[in-house]
């Protein structure tokens, strides 16, 4: 590892940021937090998208070079340093780890962005469509889960859950339908690398929302 300290561009309420935060804790690389204030679109300034052509936090510069996509800096992280696993070394079980990574990922948390929510509130539609993506999430986790999302180790499917028990939180779903997933965010919530990345502990963070 290069000896400049890595530097995460992240907007405290981002649950894509809060997964990387979560990683970055995990494995003890220590950051320099660069605010990026997605809700006055500061993502979409010529500056930023030079960095992430995409126009979305996260993007983490290390090593001297510069990574957008919160599961693909996940990946790196793990491979960079392998000490702290987040990948479990059973194949069938990293299997399962990543297809949860997937499905919150992939399926879920793109429906929770600023222009699908915006575009279904102008339409007058319900964004708690959500739900029923979640369903699917409690069903296998009635599978794999022990402690945490797939047995009693953490791993990448943890990481990413927790950031979206967040914004599930606020949006009103009632969480008691799902009581697998509930139980795991509260146990992950009590673990330091996930508390330290918590929105309420970032330097972007208003202090009306800290409690
Ligand atoms: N696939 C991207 C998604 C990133 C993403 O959706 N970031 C949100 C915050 S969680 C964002 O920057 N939203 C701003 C916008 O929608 O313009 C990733 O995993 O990094």
């Amino acid at each position: 590892m290069s000896s400049e300290k890595p530097i995460l561009y992240s907007y405290y309420r981002s649950s894509c940021s809060w997964r990387v935060r979560t990683c970055l804790n995990w494995k003890g690389i220590d950051y320099e937090y660069c605010p990026v204030n997605v809700m006055e679109g500061a993502q979409n300034k010529e500056e930023y998208s030079e960095i992430n052509p995409y126009e979305f936090v996260p993007t983490l510069k290390i090593n001297g070079i510069v990574l957008s996509q919160s599961v693909a800096i996940l990946e790196y992280l793990e491979e960079i340093r392998p000490e702290k696993p987040l990948l479990p070394k059973d194949p069938y079980k990293r299997a399962l780890v990543r297809s949860l990574v997937q499905a919150i990922a992939g399926d879920i948390q793109p429906l929770q962005n600023l222009r699908p929510i915006n575009f279904i509130e102008s339409i007058g539609g319900d964004k708690k469509e959500w739900i029923n993506y979640c369903i699917g999430v409690e069903k296998q986790l009635s599978k794999s889960s022990g402690k945490y999302c797939v047995g009693d180790e953490v791993t990448l499917a943890d990481v990413v859950l927790l950031p979206q028990v967040y914004n599930a939180t606020r949006f009103n779903i009632d969480m008691t339908k799902f009581p697998l997933i509930q139980r795991i965010a509260n146990d992950l919530s009590e673990l330091d690398a996930f508390k330290k990345a918590n929105p309420q502990n970032q330097i972007d963070c208003p202090a009306e929302e800290k409690k």
